[in-house]
């Protein structure tokens, strides 16, 4: 299962003690305080690295400490400072505090560290605290604990390109003909449970990550089905794949409409994400006329079907694309493709491709 929110306790190290010292030589009596000040704690310190892509790598830790600082030492030595730690996490991971639910930090950029809680203060050992009324000081201070907290990291899947369908529509299926991903596939809904993600190689060595995610239904706002809590996993991806099937007993206008309602309860942000449509499983659709219901889908939805003659021929890139640069609420591409017979895979990942590039 792909873990996406853990639960942690973080205490940074707690300061060193401050040393109670007096300066001791040959034939000196009484000599000064000298004990040195405690070092500071260590820090809690997180790091963005783009070598892990899930907080599964914590699982099963509950607590994360850093070291304490040392105690200070005679001759007016400084403890040392106790050793950091930094927990690695991918790009895209944020701390909330348990507690109160409260963002506290949003890690985004590769490399990117942001030191989180600050080790106590060593204390001040007895040599500080000399003046003209006392000469000899006995005490020294105590170092500062360490902070402590308890989070939640989320991460929210970055990936490019977000499958959005109603259920059994061949999303996962389609994530796995493009990419090694073998999420769970069968011919009933709701197969899908928890989002999962593909790497899409293209050309070039150029890739993209799609997010396979569980089934949109009507009234899914209303926690019907799986509800929606799932979508904010693809809350940020660039591109959003409508997935409409032509095999289903719905109607791709109905289909369609009904997903963007649905996103648009949950976040207009969302709803006005750059996207395209698939029209998928069409190996086996069984009505009379696929290229009518299509062209009927895209009128209804306020679009021309414009697939030339010479497009026609080479089946690209579908029935309908948007001109260079028109990106606002109109699909890129409208593109009829089959999982099981790759009928049109390779335009449809080159397509995505180019978007999750712009
Ligand atoms: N004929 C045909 N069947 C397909 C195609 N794609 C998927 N299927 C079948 O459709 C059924 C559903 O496929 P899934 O990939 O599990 O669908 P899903 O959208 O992930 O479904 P949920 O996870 O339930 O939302 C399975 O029986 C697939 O074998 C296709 O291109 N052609
Ligand atoms: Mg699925």
């Amino acid at each position: 299962m792909f873990v996406d929110s853990i639960e942690l306790t973080l205490t940074s190290g707690k300061g060193g003690a401050g040393a109670v010292s007096f300066h001791k030589e040959k034939f000196i009596l009484k000599g000064g305080p000298d004990g040195g000040d405690g070092g500071r704690g260590g820090d809690i310190v997180f790091v963005v690295d783009a070598n892990t892509n899930t907080l599964s790598h914590f699982r099963g830790q509950k607590k994360i400490k850093a070291k304490g600082g040392q105690s200070g030492d005679i001759r007016n030595r400084a403890g040392k400072k106790g050793e950091s730690t930094y927990i690695k996490v991918p790009p895209g991971t944020q701390v909330f505090s348990k507690e109160s639910g409260e963002l506290l930090l949003d890690l985004v950029k590769e490399g990117e560290s942001e030191v989180f809680l600050k080790g106590g203060r060593g204390g001040l050992g007895n040599a500080r605290f000399k003046s003209s009324t006392n000469q000899r000081p006995t005490h020294a201070q105590p170092g500062e604990s360490g902070k402590s907290q308890e989070v939640r990291l989320e991460l929210k899947l970055i990936a490019d390109v977000g499958l959005v369908g109603f259920p059994n529509v061949g999303k996962s299926t389609l994530i796995s003909a493009l990419s090694s991903a073998t999420p769970e596939i069968a011919n009933y809904e709701f197969t899908t449970l928890t989002p999962k993600l593909g790497v899409v190689n293209g050309k070039d060595f150029r890739s993209f990550v799609m997010a396979d995610i569980p089934g949109i239904i009507d009234g899914a706002s209303d926690g019907k089905g799986l509800g929606l809590d799932f979508l904010r996993h693809i809350e940020r991806t660039r591109v959003l794949l409508f997935m409409i099937d032509c095999a289903n007993y719905r109607t791709l206008t109905n289909q369609f409409k009904a997903l963007q309602n649905e996103l648009e309860k949950y976040s207009l942000q969302l709803a006005k994400r750059e996207y395209a449509i698939a029209i998928t499983r069409c190996d086996a659709y069984y009505g009379e006329n696929i290229t009518k219901d299509i062209e009927n889908f895209l009128k209804d939805i306020g679009l021309m079907p414009n697939m030339s003659a010479e497009l026609h021929d080479k089946i690209l890139p579908g029935f309908y694309s948007a001109k260079e640069g028109i990106f606002e609420g109109v699909p890129q591409f409208v593109l009829p493709i089959s999982s099981v017979t790759k009928f049109n895979l390779e335009p449809l990942s080159y397509e995505l491709l180019k978007m999750a590039d712009r």
